[in-house]
């Protein structure tokens, strides 16, 4: 059944989530991002304690064979509902959160169904047989420029036809869209690499004007996770600096397009040893490394005003 000693499959979230929504209809809200091209729905969690708090959202899952990714988000939640640490009662009472465990809704079951190792859409192309888009390319912004994405229906960084041409990843526009005014931080999760990703990711030619505080607020994450028993060093910098030049990711897109100052790409555990494979021991070390980084990261945010 549904835990966090192993990967659960997407039928096992949503069945997790519906408990949880059950259990605590005061604080959480259950939200429908939109349709996944093989009809799925995309589901998500909002956590508020009061109204007004800071927004923060999580898109995970985007990839699909990135599964660290939801069991962390899903840990993450239960924990924000369920923790008697003061430090993480502080954190999860003082944000709004908005939680999508599976962006990538048909994918993630195809990954646990046909191929591992899967990482696209599974909308079919019009001009190749080769199925899928990259999501993490299709966001219109700066959309295939700087070679950022590949124009080949086969390659694995395929941008698609055109911006938004993904149902996934246009619905998750519009949801976000709808409600950036009340977001203030954007963590788009992947693996693996240990990294904090700010934009740009589309250039290196230029840094975004909060570039220092984007850099602060990263150490700070960096440094709360490698303070904990376990070590883990995670790097930070821009995506396009300190990773290779992407552009239509999320976390460029909410920071471009939607006005989401503070915006990264984390890429969690490990660094490359089993990649995206990762033994399922790893899930709570490697979420509770999200939780004091987050924390660290948005302590930052608030003493940065
Ligand atoms: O290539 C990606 O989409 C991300 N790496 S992954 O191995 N998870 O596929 C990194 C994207 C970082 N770049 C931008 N945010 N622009
Ligand atoms: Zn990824």
């Amino acid at each position: 059944e549904f835990g966090w000693k192993r990967y659960n499959s997407l039928a096992q979230i949503e069945a997790w989530l519906d408990e949880i929504l059950a259990r605590y209809p005061v604080i959480t809200e259950g939200f429908i991002v939109g349709q996944s091209y093989e009809g799925r729905t995309i589901r998500g969690i909002k956590i508020s304690y009061k109204s007004g708090n800071p927004g923060v959202f999580i898109e995970s899952n985007i990839h699909a064979r990135e599964w660290i990714t939801s069991a962390t988000a899903t840990w993450l939640i239960n924990q924000f509902l369920t923790s008697e640490d003061p430090l993480v009662r502080t954190l999860a009472e003082s944000h709004d959160w908005y939680i999508v465990p599976v962006l990538n809704v048909d994918g993630f079951v195809y990954t646990h169904e046909k191929d591992r190792m899967w990482r696209k859409t599974r909308q079919p192309s019009a001009t190749s047989s080769c199925i899928g888009a990259d999501p993490n390319r299709n966001y219109d912004s700066h959309w295939m420029e700087n070679n950022g994405a590949s124009s080949n229906p086969c390659a694995e960084n395929y941008g698609g036809p055109q911006p938004f041409s993904e149902p996934e990843i246009k619905a998750m526009s519009e949801f976000v869209a709808g409600i950036k005014d009340k977001v203030n931080v954007m963590l788009a999760f992947h693996s693996y690499s240990q990294l904090l990703l700010s934009p740009y990711g589309h250039t290196e030619e230029e840094l975004p004007p909060n570039y220092d505080d984007l850099m602060e607020v990263a150490k700070a994450y960096a440094d709360a996770v490698e303070a904990m028993p376990y070590g883990t060093v995670y790097r930070y910098g821009t995506a396009s600096g300190i990773l290779y030049i992407a552009s239509g990711a999320t976390n460029d897109w909410a920071y471009n397009e939607q006005d989401i100052q503070i915006s990264y790409t984390i890429e969690f555990r490990d660094t490359g040893h089993y990649g995206f494979i990762l033994p399922p021991v790893h899930i709570v070390p490697n979420a509770e490394e999200a939780l004091f980084g987050i924390a660290a990261l948005l302590d930052k945010c608030k003493e940065l005003g």
